[in-house]
């Protein structure tokens, strides 16, 4: 009966989105989007298409080998992520036009060992990381990246690239700059004969993997009222509000522990066995998990389960430290959020599992705990005092067909 009600919900899902589809057609054209491998609004809910690859891998000799020309003011660059400077220069581009939340109160300030992390995992290539300037002043004002992910969809490991931070000055935006940097970038990708991405966006485009929506863990009640994060209900005091979130002093778990390098294989092993449960997932290696989940300071924090006894490593845990720019007010300027990452739990329930995290969190002085409605994640954020966000994050596959699409639930992948 379960899988009735998901059918229907999915034929929703199709219907309403379909809707949306052609009231956007109606409304707003995808010149661009429309010529790209893929799903595309009009032929949602048509099952005739086969799953897989929209279209089939060129000779690499027939990929265009030099870059889309960019207006003649501007000028490709690579941002060597290594350099100081340049990772300085990448960063306050985004500081200053990067994503913000649809009341334009807050804006992502991804730090600069972030950016390095998400930038520079094994096997990464430098010239993923794409740069425009102006020719003559050489400021940085546009920039997209993509990094290599082995992705899993249903049975099929497919060699993907992940692409994110795409970004145009705010001075020049609606000029038809990004849709030359996505060409770019794919370029790019093409040569290293990879031919699929991942990829997600605030904005509906042509067409979702699957629709997810974000969830909030208030830690700090007084400030995210006070920034407009968040408002007091009715019949809700400050007071009552600072009781309602207040969290133990102490985690719960025995052998609740920072993550360690010793941990890297056992890890591993979890993930991968979790990750295999999901339509759509990335698979890790030994390198991947130590680069994405080994603990650095201000950007990732991880936690293993380990049993005194057996030293058997049984549950693990992370999240991601992605703070904003409180725009526009006199008394705060970053809201601190936490992200909720990879976890796997075979022995200790979830939801105390995150309930540790919580605790950590706010020991670490987070204003708010986010989380995505991914994986098995739904149903202890209710429990655990989350409110839904407003506005959705899209996941979108490049140049791969599904039949229809996921429920969050189906969905293995959290990209930051
Ligand atoms: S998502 C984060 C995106 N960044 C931001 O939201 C930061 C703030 N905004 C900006 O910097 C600009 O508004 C951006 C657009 C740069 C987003 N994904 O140049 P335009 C389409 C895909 O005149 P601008 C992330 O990083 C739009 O529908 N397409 O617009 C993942 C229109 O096309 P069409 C987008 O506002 C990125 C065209 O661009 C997005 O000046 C994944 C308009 O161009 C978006 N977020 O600049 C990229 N926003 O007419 C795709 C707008 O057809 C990767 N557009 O509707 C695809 C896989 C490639 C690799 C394949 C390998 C095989």
């Amino acid at each position: 009966q379960d899988s009735d009600v998901s059918r229907f919900q999915n034929t929703i899902e199709n219907i309403v989105q379909k809707f949306q589809g052609s009231s956007l057609q109606n409304h707003q054209e995808h010149k661009f989007w429309e010529t790209q491998p893929v799903g595309q609004f009009k032929d949602l809910g048509d099952s005739s298409f086969p799953e897989g690859p929209i279209e089939q891998p060129t000779p690499l000799s027939e990929v265009k080998q030099e870059p889309y020309n960019l207006p003649t003011l501007y000028e490709w660059t690579v941002c060597d992520m290594d350099s100081d400077e340049i990772c300085n220069e990448v960063y306050v581009l985004l500081t200053n036009n990067y994503v913000e939340d649809d009341d334009n109160l807050f804006r992502f300030n991804y730090s600069k060992e972030f950016l390095r992390w998400g930038l520079r995992p094994p096997g990464y290539f430098k010239n993923w990381h794409i740069g425009v300037r102006v020719k003559s002043s050489k400021k940085l004002v546009a920039f997209i990246t993509a990094i290599p992910v082995k992705m899993r969809v249903r049975d099929e490991v497919v060699q993907m690239a992940e692409v994110n931070f795409l970004c145009v000055h705010k001075k020049l935006r609606s000029k038809r700059l990004a849709p030359v940097m996505i060409k770019e970038v794919t370029r790019r990708i093409h040569l290293e004969n990879i031919w699929q991405a991942a990829y997600t966006a605030g904005i509906l485009l042509p067409t979702p993997l699957t629709t997810c929506q974000y969830w909030h863990r208030t830690l700090n009640p007084k400030k995210l009222i006070d920034v407009g994060f968040s408002r007091l209900g009715d019949r809700m005091t400050m007071s009552r509000a600072i009781k309602l979130y207040k969290l133990p002093n102490s985690t719960a778990t025995p052998g609740f522990r920072k993550m360690e390098i010793r941990d890297v294989p056992k890890v591993t092993i979890l993930l991968r066995g979790y990750l295999s449960r999901f339509v759509v997932a990335p698979t890790f290696d030994d390198a991947e998990v130590a680069h994405w989940l080994l603990p650095q300071e201000n950007v990732v924090d991880s936690f293993v389960v380990e049993n005194s006894e057996t030293r058997e490593v049984t549950d693990f845990f992370s999240f991601y430290t992605l703070p904003s720019s409180i725009l526009n007010n006199p008394n705060y300027s970053t809201l601190k959020a936490a992200y909720t990452f990879y976890h796997v739990s075979t022995k200790t329930p979830l939801l105390q599992l995150t309930q540790d995290a919580l605790v950590i969190a706010k020991q670490k002085e987070f204003d708010v705990f986010n989380a995505l409605d991914v994986m098995e994640n739904e149903p202890f954020l209710k429990e655990l005092k989350f409110g839904r966000g407003d506005g959705q994050l899209y996941y979108y596959l490049y140049n791969y067909r599904l039949r229809e699409s996921l429920k969050p639930s189906e969905l293995g992948l959290v990209m930051l």
